[in-house]
């Protein structure tokens, strides 16, 4: 574990703003140097899996790519972001999703409409009855191209949403709800949002393809939304980043009763008196 996470943990400040806004931006959670190797490790992704590209469109949404990079896996312990999420969901978590959105330049005939809102994580909304739903998870997203300004594909957010079990639209189906906004983000900044937060992605008018990639982190019980393929990686890496990827050394039980080996974070968090 890099011990430069302990410079970037989250502040009383971006906690409260995390819990009143359902997100929070984090500048420069990449170093510029590093974007553009992440992106050319996606868009080998890209290639290799073209049968998964939205053909209409051209862009597409790229399931469990963590296996699919060693610099991928770099960033499931990133230390400007991982402390942010421990920050917000505690020491038992790993991650349950990992996934790449590619969304190019629409074409000029396109109509706008309104964007797609919608909480993360499909039948955990309907399945659980409780009022509002509990967050169980969050996610990551890096964002490689710049989307400082709006209608970039940006990421849209309704702040404060993230407390309510249904969203409210305006009758009038082309009229966007009143309180969406773009996140502003450059080159390498990141944002953390809590799954329950009504969001979608942006429709994107300008001549740039817009890349962002998501890591989702959930408590250690929730089954992985996509197929981790995770395995090549345990051997070669150190005990917290197993956990990470979705290790139990004691097996079914340590889901949801773990023991310290079972979750070398907390005792990460503890040596460091932050558990
Ligand atoms: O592509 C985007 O901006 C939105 C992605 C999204 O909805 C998600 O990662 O849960
Ligand atoms: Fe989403």
């Amino acid at each position: 574990m890099d011990e430069r996470c302990l410079q970037h943990l989250l502040t009383d400040e971006e906690r409260a703003s995390f819990e009143s806004d359902g997100y929070l931006v984090i500048k420069n959670a990449l170093p510029q140097d590093l974007v553009p190797k992440v992106e050319a490790a996606l868009k080998k992704v890209e290639a290799k899996r073209e049968h998964d590209k939205d053909t209409s469109l051209g862009g597409g949404n790229w399931l469990d790519v963590i296996g699919e990079d060693d610099l991928l896996l770099e960033l499931i312990d990133w230390a400007t972001t991982l402390p942010k999420v421990w920050g917000v969901l505690g020491w038992h978590i790993a991650l349950y999703h990992s996934h790449y959105i590619v969304s190019p330049p629409l074409p000029d005939d396109f109509k706008k409409r309104r964007l797609g809102w919608h909480q993360d994580s499909g039948r955990i909304n309907t399945d659980i009855e409780s009022d509002p739903r509990p967050r169980i998870s969050v996610k990551i997203g890096f964002f490689l191209t710049d989307a400082s300004a709006p209608d970039r594909g940006n990421f849209h957010v309704i702040p404060g949403s993230h407390l309510k079990n249904e969203l409210t639209l305006p009758d009038e189906k082309s009229e966007e709800h009143p309180d969406a906004i773009p996140i502003l983000v450059s080159r390498g900044d990141a944002v953390m949002f809590d799954r329950r937060l009504w969001h979608s992605a942006g429709q994107n008018y300008s001549d740039i393809t817009r890349r962002a990639l998501f890591y989702g982190y959930s408590y250690r019980w929730l089954k992985p939304r996509d197929n981790m393929t995770v395995a090549h990686y345990m051997d070669r890496s150190d005990p917290i980043r197993r956990q990470l990827l979705g290790a139990s050394p004691n097996g079914g039980f340590g889901y949801t009763s773990p023991e310290d080996e079972d979750v070398p974070l907390k005792v990460w968090l503890e040596k460091h008196d932050l558990a």
